[in-house]
């Protein structure tokens, strides 16, 4: 039987908005101790069912994904330039929403520091020393503490050297691959408990600080959307313009359906199909397109870059933090890092916040106050991350000569 569509209304993303809506309206007529003894534990209760998957989720997810360019001793150059193009348009990304967010300030107007959730003050190490970082002594300790810079080395270094193994990496990989999925129906079946926990949050934090924290989640999606949009502009703009030199308007009639399918699923797993063919339709060869766009699909999320940097500043801020150069530093790199482990599934980038949050000492309730608005900031980051893919592919397909100026149909 064909299964019933249910009306948008009864989605999650609708029905995180209405436990938004719900607590916010509730948390303007209870005292702040009835918040805090009635409805803060159930917005505590999200952020542990967030940090509880993170770790399985991008350990799995990651081995995975490395484990699976299996050609890149064939593809070698390429895969170096796709690679080294994915991480310079990520560290940029990252670059863009933190500086934009510093700029227009969005957690201005809100100060939870008093609600005892003061920043925990993290020595940030030395340049050096953060790279140094990267490298767990322990794995399983650094999993066990919860230190993502080092399981997301660790989990890449393992699948990249699994993938050396040829065939014989076959049951392994599948097993990776098992956990990933696993984790990711964990990660969904904890989102369901999100608009409890979006409510129980908002209702606290209303109870404790007024209406007045509305405002800055308004400013957050505008801070969002604008330091999206110009990043597009200029950066993706100068690649087709003046590197591609093709029209813009071929540029973004190819990529209007994978944003569009990215927009409206949050998922740029789902957009994976339209986006090889508007790759292939756009002038990248078969090669690049069927290597990279499958690898940027996994790793390269130019939108939730951007993401990162400006909720990194925003949460900062809603606690009274002020960001050192070495603090930013820290959220680029970060960023860049959180943004390859986030998986391209809805709501993937909110839970990933948290590796950017513990390396600066925000505190995680930070993240279930984003998670009310965070579909809307997640439609933008999505439909980004698949345009992201599609211009990588094409510059290291123009850089290898084979860029078709013809636009490609299907043969
Ligand atoms: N929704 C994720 C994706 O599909 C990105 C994110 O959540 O940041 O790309």
């Amino acid at each position: 039987m064909a299964e019933k569509k249910r009306s948008w209304l009864f989605s999650l993303p609708a029905q995180m908005i209405v436990g938004l809506v719900l607590g916010v309206i509730v948390g303007a007529f209870v005292s702040a101790d009835v918040g805090a003894t009635w409805f803060k534990p159930l917005g505590d209760l999200f952020i542990r069912l967030i940090r509880m998957v993170v770790v399985p989720l991008v350990f799995a997810t990651l081995v995975a994904g490395a484990a699976s360019i299996t050609d890149i001793s064939k593809l070698g150059r390429v895969a170096v330039k796709i690679l080294i193009t994915y991480m310079v348009t990520t560290a940029i990304a990252v670059g863009f929403g933190l500086g934009f967010a510093e700029l227009i300030q969005p957690g201005i107007g809100l100060d939870l520091s008093t609600s005892g959730l003061a920043a925990k003050v993290v020595k940030a190490p030395s340049i050096v020393q953060t790279f140094l970082n990267f490298v767990p002594i322990n794995p399983m300790e650094a999993m066990a503490k919860g230190s993502m810079l080092q399981i997301i080395f660790f989990a890449v270094f393992f699948g990249v050297c699994l993938a050396g193994l040829g065939e014989r990496n076959k049951p392994l990989l599948e097993i990776f691959q098992l956990i990933g999925d696993t984790m990711i129906r964990v990660t969904n079946a904890v989102m369901y408990y999100a608009p409890i926990g979006v409510f129980g949050l908002l209702a606290y934090t209303v109870s404790k600080h007024g209406l007045a924290v509305l405002l800055p989640l308004g400013k957050l999606i505008l801070a969002s959307f604008i330091a999206t949009a110009l990043f597009c502009i200029v950066v993706y703009g100068a690649i087709v313009v003046f590197y591609l030199h093709m029209p813009v308007g071929r540029f973004l009639k190819g990529i209007f359906e994978p944003w569009l399918v990215a927009f409206t699923t949050c998922s740029s797993a789902a957009a994976l199909a339209v986006n090889l063919q508007a790759c292939r339709r756009l002038g990248a060869t078969k090669s690049i397109a069927s290597f990279s766009i499958p690898l940027g699909n996994t790793i390269n999320m130019n939108g939730t870059a951007i993401y990162m940097g400006v909720c990194a500043v925003f949460a900062a801020e809603i606690f009274g933090m002020d960001l050192t150069i070495t603090d930013q530093v820290t959220i680029v790199l970060m960023g860049v890092m959180a943004a390859i482990g986030t998986a391209g599934v809805p709501g993937a980038g909110l839970i990933m916040t948290t590796v950017v949050f513990t390396q600066v000492g925000i505190p995680l309730e930070a993240v279930a106050l984003i998670a009310g608005i965070d579909r809307i900031l997640d439609m933008i980051r999505t439909s980004i991350n698949v345009v992201g893919d599609v211009a990588s592919a094409l510059v290291v397909t123009k850089s290898e000569g084979d860029l078709d100026s013809e636009p490609y149909t299907e043969g």
